[in-house]
C-alpha cells in the first residue's frame, strides 16, 4: 500500500507517457551566438528592459545551448518517456526565410534530439514558442497573411531535418497568448497594441499556418517519417459564477478554447458557434463600419477542418465569469477580464493563490475542460503538453508536489471515469526558466537554476524527486519511503 491509502485508483493506463517541457527563449541563451538572426523577444526585452519585472531578459537563460547535455541528463535522471522542446525559428533560419539554413542552429537541435535518444528520451518539439524572427515582424508577423507560407517553409526545414527522429510535433504554442493576449495588450513582444483587429486577424492567420504545416507533413512526410502533428492550445478554464451566467460562460470557453479549436478539431469547421456574432455587434457598438472579426472562405474552412492527429492541451488554472456591473473597470481578454462579453472574470475563495496573480489552483478545472473537449470534439486523443506550478526560489517546493499531485489525480478520474483518451501528460517546466514578464523572480521547474552561478548549476527540487517516482511507479499511489529527496542538497 501507498502512503495515500489503497484504493485511489491511482495507476495510469499501460502506454501512458510522462514527460517534461521547456521553450527554446526561456532556456537557451545564446541569443547572438554564430550566425543566429534576431527575433521578436531579444529585440523586445532589449529595447524595453523595464517591462521585465527583475530587469532581466534571455540572453543567457538557462544557457541550455550550451548546458544541453545536462538538459538530456535530467530528462534521464527523472525516467521522462519524452521531453518537449521547442525550436528557435531564428536560430535556424537567421532571415526568417529558408534561403539560408545555419549549420550551427540545425547542429544544436541535432546533439539535444541525438543526445536523448541515445537515453531512450523522445523528443516532442515545437515547432513555434513566440519567438518570431525580426524581419517576419517588420513584414506584419502574425497580421501579415502570407505569415501560412513563410510558416509552411520553415515547417519543411525542420521535419526535413529532424522528421527521421522526431515523431511527436507541435506546429505553434498558445496562439491565444501570442494573439489575443499580445494584441489586446500591447504588453510583451512585439509590443503591438491592436484591440479589436490584431488579435483575430492573428488568429486567423495562426489557423492556417498551422493548417498548411500539417498537410506538409501529412503529404510528404507521414508516408517516410510516420509521426504525428498538432498544436498546443492553452485552456483556461471558465466556470458560471453563479448559474445565471451558464451560457456566457460557454460563450466565453468558444471565445477561447473554441476559436482556436473548432475550426480544427470540430466536424464542421469554421469559426465557433456564436462568437462571430457577439464581436460583429460589438464593433458596431464601437463605431467601426463594419465587423472586424474575419470570415473563412470555404476552400479555407475546408483547409483547416481536421488538421490534427491529437488535441495538445496545456493548462493551469481555472475563472469564474460573470456579467459585469456598469462602469466597473475591466483589463483585457483574455487572461484580465472579457470586456467585449461585458463579463468580468473572478476566482473562487476556495481556489488557493499562487505567487502569480493570474494562478489560482482548481485542480477539478482540467478535469472538467478534459470533459468539455470530448463533449466538443468528440473521442480524440488528448495529450496534455503542459501543466505546472510556479513558486519562489527554494528546494523544499511542498505545494508544486501537492499541485501535480491533485492534478494527476484528476487526469486518472477523467482516463478513468470520463472515459477521456488521454495519453501523455507533460510537467511544465523541467527547469526554472526566463518566466516572460515575471523574468527569473518566479519559477516553474522541476530543477532549481541558479541564475548567479554562470555554468547555471541545476539542482533537482523535492518535486523532482517525486515526479520521477510517479513516473518509475507509473502510478500516484507510490511507497512513502521513495518521495524523500535521496540527492544532497548543496
Ligand atoms: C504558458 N494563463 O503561458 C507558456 O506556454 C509558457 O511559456 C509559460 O512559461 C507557462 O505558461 C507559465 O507561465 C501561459 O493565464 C500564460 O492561464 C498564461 C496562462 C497560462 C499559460
Amino acid at each position: 500500500a501507498g502512503c495515500y491509502g489503497k484504493d485511489l485508483g491511482g495507476q495510469f493506463p499501460p502506454g501512458f507517457k510522462f514527460g517534461a517541457g521547456t521553450s527554446s527563449y526561456q532556456v537557451e541563451g545564446a541569443w547572438n551566438v554564430s550566425d543566429k538572426g534576431v527575433n521578436i523577444l531579444d529585440k523586445f526585452v532589449h529595447d524595453h528592459p523595464t517591462s521585465i519585472k527583475d530587469l532581466s531578459n534571455g540572453d543567457v537563460a538557462c544557457d541550455s545551448y550550451h548546458n544541453w547535455e545536462r538538459d538530456v541528463e535530467m530528462a534521464a535522471e527523472l525516467g521522462l518517456d519524452y521531453y518537449r522542446f521547442s525550436l528557435s525559428w531564428s536560430r535556424i533560419l537567421p532571415t526568417g526565410f529558408p534561403n539560408k539554413i545555419s549549420k550551427d542552429g540545425v547542429k544544436y537541435y541535432n546533439k539535444l534530439i541525438n543526445g536523448l535518444q541515445a537515453k531512450g528520451i523522445e523528443a516532442m518539439v515545437t515547432i513555434y514558442h513566440w519567438d518570431l524572427p525580426l524581419p517576419l515582424q517588420e513584414l506584419g508577423g502574425w497580421t501579415n497573411p502570407l505569415i501560412a507560407d513563410w510558416f509552411e517553409d520553415y515547417a519543411r526545414v525542420v521535419y526535413t531535418q529532424f522528421g527521421d527522429r522526431v515523431k511527436l510535433w507541435l506546429t505553434v504554442n498558445e496562439p491565444i497568448s501570442f494573439c489575443d493576449g499580445s494584441y489586446n495588450t500591447g504588453v510583451g513582444a512585439p509590443g503591438v497594441l491592436s484591440p479589436d483587429v490584431g488579435a483575430y486577424i492573428c488568429n486567423k492567420h495562426v489557423l492556417l499556418a498551422h493548417a498548411k504545416a500539417w498537410r506538409l507533413y501529412d503529404k510528404e512526410f507521414r508516408p517516410k517519417f510516420n509521426g504525428r502533428v498538432s498544436l498546443a492550445n492553452n485552456l483556461l478554464w471558465i466556470e458560471p459564477y453563479s448559474e445565471e451566467y451558464t451560457d456566457l460562460a460557454e460563450l466565453a470557453l468558444q471565445n477561447s478554447a473554441g476559436r482556436y479549436s473548432h475550426p480544427i478539431f470540430s466536424e464542421a469547421g469554421g469559426w465557433p458557434p456564436g462568437v462571430e456574432e457577439v464581436i460583429a455587434k460589438v464593433c458596431l457598438e464601437k463605431g467601426y463600419p463594419r465587423s472586424t472579426f474575419p470570415s473563412f472562405s470555404k476552400e479555407e474552412i475546408e483547409l483547416v477542418k481536421g488538421t490534427y492527429d491529437y488535441y495538445g492541451m496545456n493548462h493551469y488554472t481555472s475563472r469564474l465569469i460573470r456579467e459585469a456591473h456598469p462602469d466597473e473597470k475591466l483589463l483585457p481578454w483574455p487572461y484580465g477580464d472579457a470586456p467585449d462579453l461585458k463579463a468580468k472574470m473572478t476566482v473562487s475563495d476556495k481556489w488557493p493563490a499562487t505567487v502569480v496573480p493570474w494562478f489560482y489552483v482548481n485542480p477539478k478545472g482540467i478535469r472538467k475542460q478534459l470533459a468539455w473537449l470530448k463533449q466538443q470534439y468528440g473521442d480524440l486523443e488528448i495529450m496534455i503538453t503542459e501543466n505546472g506550478f510556479p513558486t519562489y526560489h527554494g528546494l523544499n517546493d511542498t505545494a508544486r508536489i501537492d499541485y501535480y499531485k491533485k492534478n494527476l489525480k484528476q487526469i486518472l478520474l477523467s482516463i478513468n471515469k470520463d472515459g477521456v483518451n488521454v495519453t501523455h501528460y507533460t510537467a511544465w517546466s523541467l527547469m526554472d526558466n526566463f518566466e516572460w514578464a515575471d523574468g527569473y523572480t518566479t519559477k516553474f521547474g522541476l530543477y532549481e537554476v541558479d541564475f548567479n552561478d554562470p555554468k547555471r548549476t541545476r539542482t533537482p527540487r523535492e518535486s523532482a524527486i517525486y515526479y520521477a517516482s510517479v513516473i518509475k511507479n507509473r502510478s500516484l499511489d507510490i511507497p512513502s519511503n521513495t518521495t524523500k529527496p535521496k540527492q544532497k542538497q548543496k
